[in-house]
């Protein structure tokens, strides 16, 4: 089928997960077009079925805010008539729901065809940002009007139900992982560069938002490191970077915390990682968990939104309720000094992960997608 893919280009979860769904499409034969306003991160290399169609937003003294979503919904017109897309999927509801809705319109106006929208739901376009008064009225509007709903976890689909006023039935497709990427063999040399004195490696990886907790990584690694001798990584970038960087400061682990800002390659250094972090507010999914755990790396994490979906408390790591850094820091400590507990949680992690294995939800959303199947052969 032709698929126009709408999403944020970034290091977000919503975008990874979207471009990853992407690739695997056009690796199974679909044509892909993905609709943004920078190449994906994660769209690397060259692939005969997929296409980049980059969102121009022209700017013009009058504008303080350049009005990105007619743009995108423009864009989006353009596609669907010079490629014949069979349908858009969007993800994060904000704005891509409401523009795919825009051009929708437009289509039919101009064709009398009625080009079918998914919308996926990620997270913080409903339990954060969607959830917001100046927000709210179009997210519920553009969510009733898409042809079919998807939420990346059960928890998820709850909180949408629980904050908006939605008519239909929102189908739950949890992200995914490719484990055979990610179940990599350490790299020696990386790992003697990390911890050349073999302690145990503790990663986090996000974009560095409040919503992550960054303070309490901190301290937990603080107290980790008061009970062994243990390294910290910290992948990726944004607002509380700078915290984190005082509060490496103040408690004076500068020799063993290393900044690594965004990294492509995540696979490698997960791999040579014993326990990740993820003391978050909330999460809809955590897809920077499972990444981990496909890594066999052992998650310690809050019990918020949907991350006992994933995290299985006592089997894959452990889950404390948000704040507990206390509880985190004392299931962390006794794991990593535990080596039979350790390998044992580390094979439950892997395992875990091959549920979400990219072969067994590629297949969910291809049969979503042929409902809107207009040959019959799809
Ligand atoms: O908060 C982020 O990390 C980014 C955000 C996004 O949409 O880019 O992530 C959300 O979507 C991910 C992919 O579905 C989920 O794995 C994350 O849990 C979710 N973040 C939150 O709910 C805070």
């Amino acid at each position: 089928m032709k698929i126009g893919i709408v999403c944020y280009p970034t290091f977000g979860g919503s975008g990874v997960l979207a471009t990853e769904l992407g690739k695997a499409l056009a690796e199974k034969g679909h044509e892909i077009h993905f609709i943004t306003y920078q190449q994906p991160v994660r769209l690397n290399g060259f692939h005969t079925n997929i296409f980049y169609h980059e969102v121009r937003v022209p700017t013009y003294p009058l504008f303080d805010y350049p009005p990105y979503e007619l743009a995108l919904a423009s864009t989006m017109v353009d596609v669907i008539l010079n490629h014949d897309l069979d349908l858009i999927h969007a993800h994060y509801a904000i704005p891509h729901a409401s523009a795919a809705y825009t051009a929708k319109q437009i289509v039919k106006q101009k064709t009398g065809r009625s080009v079918p929208v998914i919308t996926t739901l990620h997270g913080t376009d409903i339990t954060l940002v969607g959830r917001d008064k100046t927000y709210e009225p179009v997210v519920t509007f553009s969510i009733n009007e898409s042809d079919s709903i998807t939420a990346v976890s059960e928890n998820l689909k709850e909180e949408t139900y629980k904050h908006f006023d939605i008519k239909k039935d929102i189908e739950v497709i949890h992200n995914f992982v490719d484990v055979q990427r990610y179940n990599k063999k350490p790299v020696a040399a990386f790992r003697q560069v990390i911890a050349p004195n073999n302690e145990k490696i503790i990663i986090h990886a996000s974009n560095f938002r409040k919503i992550k907790r960054i303070d309490n990584v901190m301290e937990i690694f603080k107290n980790i490191h008061a009970a062994l001798p243990s390294k910290l990584l910290m992948v990726g970038d944004g607002p509380e970077r700078p915290l984190a960087e005082d509060l490496t400061r103040q408690y004076g682990l500068e020799a063993d915390v290393r900044f690594l800002g965004k990294q492509e390659q995540m696979e490698e250094i997960l791999a040579v990682s014993d326990v990740f972090l993820l003391p978050s507010e909330y999460e809809s999914f955590g897809l920077a968990a499972l990444e981990a755990m496909a890594a066999s790396t052992v998650v310690i994490s809050t019990d918020a939104g949907g991350l006992n979906e994933i995290n299985i408390n006592g089997e894959t790591g452990y889950t404390s309720a948000i704040g507990d850094v206390e509880s985190m820091s004392k299931n962390a400590i006794a794991l990593l000094k535990d080596e039979a507990k350790l390998k044992t949680f580390k094979h439950n992690a892997l395992k875990e992960a091959k549920l979400f294995d990219i072969h067994h939800i590629i297949p969910k959303y291809e049969a979503l997608y042929r409902k809107y199947c207009r040959t019959g052969d799809c």
